[in-house]
């Protein structure tokens, strides 16, 4: 009998088995198994008007996805992926966002979505054991558990420019990009961020604008994508051939169904390896990274023979010697950063009408009335766009305001870095699942192969917690740290953590530095998490 005597009340029926908080590739397919699948009362809240997640919000010109569209997809359903035609090899953000309101269509799933609901809070109530949720617009609901589907770069990073009140022209961020579009004809446009965004929104924005100036703080090791249209019949091979691509992108490192390898740069002489390098970057995409060498992210010397071919291949592109040299990236290994992935960038600055300036050197003082003033000149401006990025994988879950049990409170929890257990449950926060969380392979991968493992792992779980008659379940303090000091120490024998990344925070002031995501693999991490599950959820307090 829980609580005391005189305190005791009866345990209260919650509102929903299972509350979903976003409506992307995750919540989506979280709400098809819970509901169809386990036959839970679930709900899902998405703060937009619609589903889509990550490709509702990013509608910036040159939104275009840098995974391959026939495997940066659901692989749920073969009837989903047999029926579905995709234009091209990357597909554009529309496309995306297309495929996702099919699948929400064909899945009847907009029935129990709940669209323009922020949620703004949430509340464990230990006597209960229920999450009381928070909507901005006052609305409260209660529920058994709670799956946070609320992505890892959804949350943006505006910095706090001096001035920007006062900015007489147009400012926008490209994570909340107007429905409508903004024409940037005749315009003379600022962009600041040169990450995957920005290198992707440049071509694009230069084309329409009377003038791009871009201002930028880190150059990046961009790699070209190669994007074409997919002919009918490349797209009949992929079809018939799913059942292998999927199965490979499940039984690698990295959800993507590329070739392994196991060579080592050092047993290659610079001209094998440049023969390599030049094979994959002519493929294009992330194979340059991905099946070069083993040792890319591992080795220095490996990795700088990559980093010198890619910055060679800059050289070559960027006509003027002085702009080539400002676009050399020299602070990173390759591949430490999010690697972007290109469409004609390094050509955008070769046209007249764009200007590159290093703010690095001479950093950003202040927006102004007409423009944007840094230390050594003054830039009229008519438009500004923040390609800023995002406070990445641990910004959503913060703003939300959790308040776990015993009233402890996430931004406490989490004040030193995120911690987790296997990124999907934190200590101290019961029946609160993260779906791709700090700690799990997540954004290192292919998304949707992450997803799909972390919504299927989920809804076991809880099947089993219900076939158990369990009402309860917390990730334990030892299990934990075990786990964050695992995540670390496999950070630690990589390059990784040498980048000012947002894979460890650096992007946003004042965020602690740890490196995120798990870079020991989907394969040893799907074995982890299956093995945690055979044994009744090993690490993870039960309970009713
Ligand atoms: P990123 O990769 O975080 O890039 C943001 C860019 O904005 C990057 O070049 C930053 O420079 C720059 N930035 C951020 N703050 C400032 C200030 N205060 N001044 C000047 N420049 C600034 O975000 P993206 O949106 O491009 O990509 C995010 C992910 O989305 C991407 O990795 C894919 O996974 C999809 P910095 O490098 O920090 O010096």
């Amino acid at each position: 009998m829980p609580g005391d005597g005189a305190k005791a009340r009866a345990i209260k029926e919650a509102d929903l088995d299972i509350a979903i908080i976003g409506a992307g590739f995750s919540g989506m397919y979280m709400l098809h198994l819970a509901r169809d699948v386990l036959h839970l009362n679930a709900r899902v809240f998405e703060a937009a008007d619609g589903v889509g997640g990550t490709w509702y919000w990013n509608r910036y010109p040159g939104a275009r996805c840098d995974s391959e569209s026939w495997y940066y997809s659901y692989s749920f359903s073969s009837e989903l992926e047999q029926e579905w035609v995709w234009s091209s090899r990357y597909p554009a953000q529309p496309e995306i966002l297309k495929y996702l309101n099919h699948v929400a269509d064909r899945f009847e799933l907009r029935s129990d979505m709940q669209f323009n609901t922020r949620i703004i809070n949430a509340d464990f109530d230990d006597h209960d054991n229920t999450w009381t949720l928070a909507a901005e617009s006052g609305e409260q609901v209660t529920t058994r558990f709670v799956v946070a589907a609320t992505g890892c770069l959804s949350s943006r990073n505006t910095p706090d420019f001096k001035g920007l009140d006062g900015f007489d022209g147009d400012w926008y961020h490209t994570g909340a990009w107007p429905h409508e579009g903004v024409d940037f004809t005749g315009k003379r446009v600022g962009l600041i961020g040169t990450g995957s965004t920005g290198i992707q929104a440049t071509p694009v924005i230069a084309a329409e604008a009377d003038h791009l100036t871009i201002f930028q703080r880190t150059p990046n090791f961009s790699i070209p994508a190669r994007n074409a249209p997919l002919s009918t019949e490349e797209a009949a091979e992929i079809k018939a051939n799913y059942a292998e691509i999927r199965a490979k992108c499940k039984s690698s490192d990295n959800g993507f169904p590329f070739e392994v390898t196991e060579r080592l740069a050092k047993d290659f002489s610079a001209e094998e390896r440049d023969a390599i390098f030049t094979e994959l970057w002519d493929l294009g995409g992330f194979r340059l990274l991905a099946s070069s060498f083993a040792d890319l992210t591992i080795d220095e010397s490996s990795n700088e023979s990559a980093s010198d071919f890619v910055r060679a291949k800059i050289r070559g592109m960027v006509n003027d010697p002085d702009v080539a040299e400002m676009l050399l990236p020299t602070d990173h290994p390759y591949g430490t950063k999010r690697p972007p992935i290109d469409t004609d960038y390094y050509d955008a600055y070769n046209r007249d009408d764009v200007t590159l300036v290093d703010v690095r050197r001479a950093p950003i003082v202040e927006i102004t009335k007409t423009g944007l003033r840094t230390e050594d000149g003054e830039y009229e401006l008519d438009a500004l766009v923040f390609a800023t990025g995002f406070d990445a994988m641990t910004g959503a879950l913060l703003n939300m305001n959790v308040t776990g049990s015993g009233g402890r409170k996430l931004g406490d929890a989490w004040e030193a870095g995120p911690r987790t257990y296997l990124g999907l449950q934190i200590a101290g926060f019961p029946n609160l699942f993260t779906v791709t969380g700090p700690g799990s392979p997540s954004v290192l991968t292919n998304m949707p192969v992450a997803i799909e493992q972390h919504v299927e792992w989920i809804a076991d779980c809880i099947e089993y917690l219900q076939n158990n008659g369990l009402t309860r379940i917390e990730a334990k303090d030892d299990a934990q740290e075990a786990w964050v000091d695992h995540v670390r120490e496999v950070a630690d024998t990589t390059l990784f953590p040498k980048a000012n990344s947002w894979y460890v925070g650096a992007n946003v002031p004042g965020k602690s530095r740890v490196f995120m995501p798990y870079v020991g693999g989907l394969t040893l991490y799907r074995e982890k998490c299956n093995e945690v599950a055979a044994n009744q959820y090993e690490g993870f307090a039960v309970s009713n």
